[in-house]
């Protein structure tokens, strides 16, 4: 029996705690409406994380990320973990029913599966803001592995390197120019390589390429960790054949032990938090400077001038950093201090 945090706890946070799966479902909903009382629930639930390791799947749109999911699952369930899965891609193969319908409805794995998918919702393309969030819910709910899979595109496929403790990097037989493509961006951020449909001709081939490259990228370093030493796998993978996927599975955890045996997993939490409290700052700068600066009359006759050309907007730019660095700035803003239900885009870093 998993601790639930005892007799102290709200009943909502220990609901979760036990792994109901309604109050995780509120909570996740709660978390991307932006819901105020979201941030005491994970206040409370902040402690008990820390269990989960969180995978990431990237890789160009269609190379298989949600059917290499759908089998892993199967591999993981049969050690009894308890898994969750973030499909960040409302269109994905999840919703609507999913691949696993049936199976979740099995009550063997009610509580051993939970599947949920988001929009991207505030960036585009990228992982929604509330990832960070969302993936502390799970990981208190004690899901021991979180599969995160990513829009297959542009900024999330490196964003997700933030979020995750090991990147799975799913490309595909002849994928010539893609795998050129994964030199020049998503390389760096894999951990283990998947080639999928590798039943196809030229699996082989793209295998042996990607090796070369893996074997020169593992004398760099990341991030600032050192991963010298570790040499991401490349894995032949078949959904359809049912070809190499408890081979994945070794590669994932041996991955993990690595990461666990030289003290790189603090490193991987504390990107994760670092990205999270990123997101936290831009929303309260949102929220609380930005959009009430907006209404002052310094800010209207600026923009006004900047658009009828009489300034241009480098100088009203650094008047507007002139004003807000101004030492009673804040006080002087117009008061509107509670959040917005829905939250509003926060900038791009
Ligand atoms: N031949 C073959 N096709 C596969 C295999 N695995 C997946 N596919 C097919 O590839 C297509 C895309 O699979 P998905 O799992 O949806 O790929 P994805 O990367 O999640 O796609 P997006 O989420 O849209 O980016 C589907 O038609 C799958 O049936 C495989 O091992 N062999
Ligand atoms: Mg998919």
């Amino acid at each position: 029996m998993r601790d639930e945090g005892g007799p102290t706890l709200s009943a909502k946070a220990r609901a979760i705690r036990a792994g109901d799966v309604r109050t995780i479902s509120r909570g996740i909903s709660g978390i991307e409406n932006g819901d105020e009382e979201m941030r005491d629930l994970l206040r409370e639930l902040y402690p008990f994380t820390g269990g989960a390791r969180v995978i990431g799947f990237t890789g160009a749109p269609g190379a298989g990320k949600s059917s290499v999911i759908h089998e892993l699952i199967r591999e993981y369930l049969r050690f009894g973990l308890r898994i969750a899965v973030l499909a960040v891609d409302p269109t994905s193969e999840f919703t609507g029913g999913g691949v696993l319908g049936d199976r979740i409805r099995m009550p063997v794995f009610h509580d051993h599966l939970y599947i949920r998918s988001f929009g991207a919702r505030g960036r585009l393309g990228g992982l929604s803001d509330s990832c960070g969030q969302v993936l502390s819910l799970l990981d208190a709910a004690g899901f021991e592995r979180i599969f995160v899979e990513t829009v297959g595109a542009g900024q999330s496929e490196i964003e997700i390197r933030y979020y995750a403790d090991t990147v799975v990097v799913v490309a595909n037989p002849n994928q010539g120019d893609d795998i050129q493509m994964l030199k020049a961006g998503i390389l760096e951020i894999g951990d283990v390589f998947i080639v999928n449909k590798c039943e196809l001709p030229g699996a082989d081939a793209a295998a042996a390429e990607l090796t070369k490259m893996t074997h020169l990228f593992a004398k760099g370093e990341r991030d600032g960790d050192q991963i010298a030493g570790y040499i991401p796998p490349v894995i032949k993978v078949s959904t359809r054949e049912k070809i190499g996927l408890p081979e994945l599975l070794n590669g994932i955890e041996e991955c993990l032990h690595y990461l666990e045996d030289n003290d790189l997993l603090r490193a991987s939490r504390r990107r994760r938090v670092e990205q999270d409290l990123s997101h936290t700052l831009s929303r309260v700068w949102q929220n609380k400077v930005l959009a009430p600066f907006k209404a002052t009359p310094l800010w209207q006759s600026l923009s006004e001038d900047v658009s009828a050309a009489r300034l241009d907007p480098w100088t009203a730019g650094e008047r507007l950093w002139e004003a807000i660095t101004a030492a009673d700035f804040i006080t002087t803003l117009p008061q509107k201090t509670t959040l917005p239900k829905k939250r509003s885009k926060p900038r791009k870093e």
